[in-house]
């Protein structure tokens, strides 16, 4: 498969200024129509180029007419699943008749089955699945759609914008008209047909307008609805204050479907959810999964403006909605919720997963300069490293200038597609900021490395840091200019309280430095005593800071910082110290051992009432076993294990009345709510509970048995079984099969024990997968149970790791198969994989021999991208 350039865009030749959609539904065999209103570009210069049409080789042409004339066979060609005409005039209407299988799209792109319902997925290219288009997001239409189906089974029938029309056909079917009157690219086009039932309610915007909000579940799930529908009102509320974006239409549903590759879909008043992402209720829900389901929901919502009122020009452009719409939907709940708590599980992320990927054989820059399939670019870098990159033009720009900006390039580019250039332009041309150089954040890829030395000179009470920036080589990036990056920096003195001092003329607490150079020094003055300086504050850039911190000063910085974010900065730069020498020793076949320091430091803050509970549990969450991975230079997976097992049990037994003490402070009693008080309550009591446990205690025992059996909540049950899994507890398996037994009519909370069960090391673990995929609970067919077992059984260190190779073989065999039926889900799954240059020799020999078995076969687009670039 060949690569397509971002150099080498154009302007379509062709414009479809309205599209008209007839769909016959038929559980056999769905008929399209379409009929396009199409003309030549004005400004295009391929004045004389063929109509070229995308579609798919599931796509089934019977007919095509050019206004009246019916196109006989030789005045149109078939080429690569293309519909090429030659002979066009400059406005035309273009019909097309095709047939398609929903019943048999196995992939999820384009229309499809879920359960008994249809629904599509057209991002990005999904639309082509359905009929012969101009699929792509710069051509954008205004659709009219008609959807034709048996009213008894799909009583329920919806598409984008408004509902215009509702007529019986002669055959006794029903026929409804949807219009949607913004135009928008086919990959927002949407459409759902089912027996659904619907919860409803009503918004008020900012100009009086009442809008209709309506959620669609099958019956069953319809009394888990009202959290996303009051996230919901909370989002549009949110971005009208905060935005001042105002929604459009007259009606906004959500349509929650069980079988779906991504987690959600923004179509134009019509989004989709995979209902993981939307459905909640206090005994089926953790608190995690209720947090998602308000930023997703947030997200969807916010694409209204960030995205479809103002779209991407082409794919290599995704950041520009995605990365926006990402730091919208978390400072939305920053809002909601705490801060610094948001701040810091974004950044663990960020630093675990898309560090991870940035220093891989996928590493691409946020705008991609090529890709051989889009649906691999719906990535970490894109999204989140997008989102860092709008987060510091925020910090940069300032909050009003920030909204300054965002009005601007809503107000130039309402309608429009456009371009990352053009939203940094906007925000330059609203603020006055030049943000040429800050522009290469869009095209180099790779994690930048600042290293920071600190001078203090007492006679002179100055103090000057000397900032040295370098991002490393990536794919086909092998060298790299200076990036723009802003740090904050603030100054403690040795007591822990905060140094103000002067920076070009400025004396404050705080201050912005602008790395820009490849090395750069700040003179700080009148500081009047040696500072221990507290750098990127709030993670004011996606880049990887190296300080010789003393474990002193890492102590001091983890009780005293005003940063919140980086006291848990330094607690966990504590423990990843600590955890490198044991996994050192581990390496080296030593019996393990280390006083660790981070016992002084978690008893204070276990003992302080004044914390939020919620930032506690953080800093006392120890840096997980991916994190550790990224961090290597050669990753031993078990030895990371090893030396987590024994700094945790470390800390549990010299702190074990603190961790039990405090595990009993925090239980609630009372009614369950999602809200950052209790979610804050029940985290630190659960990691007091999973630490406690590790003292053996035969009371810890108990209280975890008695939390599992009498919680109130999914998130308290759940916490207790996995605690019980993942420390051996005696009566783990009896747990897991109780939780089964209760649970097994509710999907969602099924694949949670998927991923429990598939986690769980032990003895024949290869067995025990083999027997989860032929339990009644797997369906190879639902993305969700895929990821939850596969996702698991990565989590599994000594199985998927196993040094007789066992584990890579197995992941292997299940990509090959899923390849076949669903390349997307495929193609995700093989990023375990990709790191097997990082891995200890033994290991990646083992992995990199998987890799080759999958590239002999005949593959996806896809897999073939993420194995070939991998093994390259
Ligand atoms: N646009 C795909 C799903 C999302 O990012 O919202
Ligand atoms: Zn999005």
């Amino acid at each position: 498969p060949a690569a397509i350039y971002l150099k080498d865009y154009k302007v379509p030749p062709f414009l479809i200024d309205k599209t008209e959609l007839t769909f016959e539904l038929d559980e056999s065999t769905t008929v399209v129509t379409s009929k396009l209103h199409m003309r030549r570009n004005p400004t295009s210069t391929e004045n004389t180029a063929p109509l070229v049409l995308d579609g798919g080789e599931d796509v089934k042409l019977i007919a095509v007419a050019m206004d009246d004339y019916v196109l006989p066979e030789g005045e149109y060609q078939l080429v690569d699943n293309q519909l090429v005409i030659t002979a066009t005039a400059d406005n035309f209407i273009l019909t097309c008749e095709t047939l398609i299988e929903p019943q048999n799209n196995t992939k999820l792109e384009g229309l499809y089955r879920s359960s008994s319902m249809f629904c599509t997925q057209c991002e990005a290219e999904g639309f082509r699945h359905i009929t012969y288009y101009l699929d792509r997001p710069d051509v954008m239409s205004v659709f009219t759609t008609t959807i034709i189906a048996d009213n008894e089974q799909y009583p329920v029938m919806l598409s984008n914008g408004n509902e215009i029309e509702r007529t019986q056909t002669e055959e006794g079917k029903t026929a409804v008209v949807w219009h949607d009157p913004f135009p928008k690219p086919a990959y927002l086009f949407a459409l759902v047909a089912g027996n659904l039932e619907v919860k409803n309610d009503t918004f008020v915007t900012q100009s009086q307008r009442e809008v209709k909000l309506q959620i669609f579940t099958e019956a069953h799930n319809i009394d888990k609805v009202d959290y996303a529908m009051e996230a919901l009102k909370r989002s549009m509320r949110w971005d009208e204050e905060v935005y001042g974006r105002e929604y459009d239409l007259d009606i906004f549903m959500i349509v929650a479907v069980d079988d779906f590759n991504m987690g959600a879909m923004e179509n134009k008043g019509l989004n989709i959810f995979n209902s993981s992402c939307l459905l909640a209720s206090p005994e089926t829900t953790t608190d995690d999964s209720y947090l998602r389901v308000e930023a997703i929901v947030a997200h969807e919502y916010f694409h209204n403006w960030s995205g479809n009122r103002v779209t991407c020009r082409d794919w290599f452009q995704l950041s520009l909605k995605e990365g926006f719409t990402v730091f919208r939907d978390q400072t939305f709940s920053a809002d909601m919720h705490s801060a610094t708590v948001k701040r810091v599980e974004d950044v663990s992320f960020l630093k675990t997963a898309q560090f991870a990927e940035d220093a891989g054989p996928m590493a691409h820059p946020v705008r991609p300069a090529s890709f051989i399939e889009i649906s691999n670019f719906y990535t970490l870098t894109v999204y989140e490293k997008g989102a860092e990159i709008v987060r510091m033009i925020h910090t940069l720009l300032g909050a009003e200038n920030f909204r300054k900006g965002s009005d601007l390039y809503f107000e130039r580019h309402d309608g429009q597609a456009v371009t990352c250039d053009d939203f940094v332009a906007a925000m330059e041309a609203a603020s006055g900021v030049d943000l040429t150089q800050f522009k290469r954040w869009y095209s180099q890829a790779g994690t930048p490395q600042v290293r920071v030395i600190g001078e203090y000179d007492e006679s002179q009470q100055s103090y000057t840091l000397r900032l040295h920036q370098d991002t490393p080589a990536t794919p086909g990036q092998p060298t790299k200019l200076p990036s723009h990056i802003p740090v904050r920096v603030g100054l403690l003195d040795q007591a822990g309280n905060p140094l103000s001092a002067s920076l070009d003329g400025q004396s404050a607490n705080e201050h912005l430095l602008e790395l820009s150079q490849a090395e750069q020094v700040f003179e700080f003055t009148q500081v009047s005593s040696k500072p221990v300086p507290s750098l990127l504050r709030g993670f004011s850039a996606p880049v990887k800071l190296s300080y010789e911190y003393s474990s002193t000063d890492l102590l001091l910085l983890l009780s005293a910082d005003q940063d919140g974010f980086n006291r848990w900065s330094a607690g966990q730069q504590l423990a990843v110290n600590e955890l490198s020498q044991l996994i050192e020793q581990a390496v080296a076949g030593q019996t393990l051992s280390l006083e660790s320091q981070l016992i002084n430091g978690f008893n204070s803050l276990l003992v302080d009432d004044s914390l939020d509970p919620a930032m506690v549990a953080l800093i006392l969450n120890l840096p997980s076993q991916a994190y550790l991975s990224e961090l290597a230079s050669e990753i031993h997976p078990n030895a990371i294990k090893q030396a987590r097992q024994y700094l945790k049990a470390q800390i549990a037994n010299a702190l074990e009345s603190e961790f039990a003490q405090t595990y009993q402070a925090h239980r609630l009693d009372g009614e369950y709510r999602p809200d950052a008080q209790d979610i804050a309550h029940r985290s630190l009591k659960n990691l007091a509970l999973s630490y406690w446990l590790e003292t053996d205690s035969a009371e810890a025992k108990l209280a975890v048995v008695e939390q599992f059996e009498s919680a109130n909540n999914m998130t308290d049950q759940f916490a207790a079984l996995s605690i019980a899994v993942h420390a051996d507890h005696p009566q783990a398996t009896q747990m897991l099969d109780a939780f089964y037994q209760q649970w097994q009519d509710e999907p969602l909370v099924v694949n949670k024990w998927l991923m429990l069960s598939a986690g769980r090391e032990q003895e024949n673990a290869i067995d025990n997968m083999k027997s989860l995929m032929e339990h009644e609970a797997f369906d190879l067919k639902n993305p969700n149970k895929v990821r939850s077992l596969l996702g698991g059984f990565g989590q599994n260190i000594s199985a998927f790791h196993h040094v007789d190779g066992s584990g890579y073989r197995f992941l292997a065999d299940q990509i090959l198969v899923l390849d076949k039926r669903n390349p997307q889900i495929a193609s995700r799954l093989c990023t375990p994989l990709t790191r097997w240059k990082k891995m200890t020799p033994s290991l990646s020999t083992l992995m990199k021999a998987e890799l080759e078995r999958i590239m002999a076969d005949q593959l996806s687009k896809d897999v073939y991208e993420v194995i070939s670039k991998s093994l390259a």
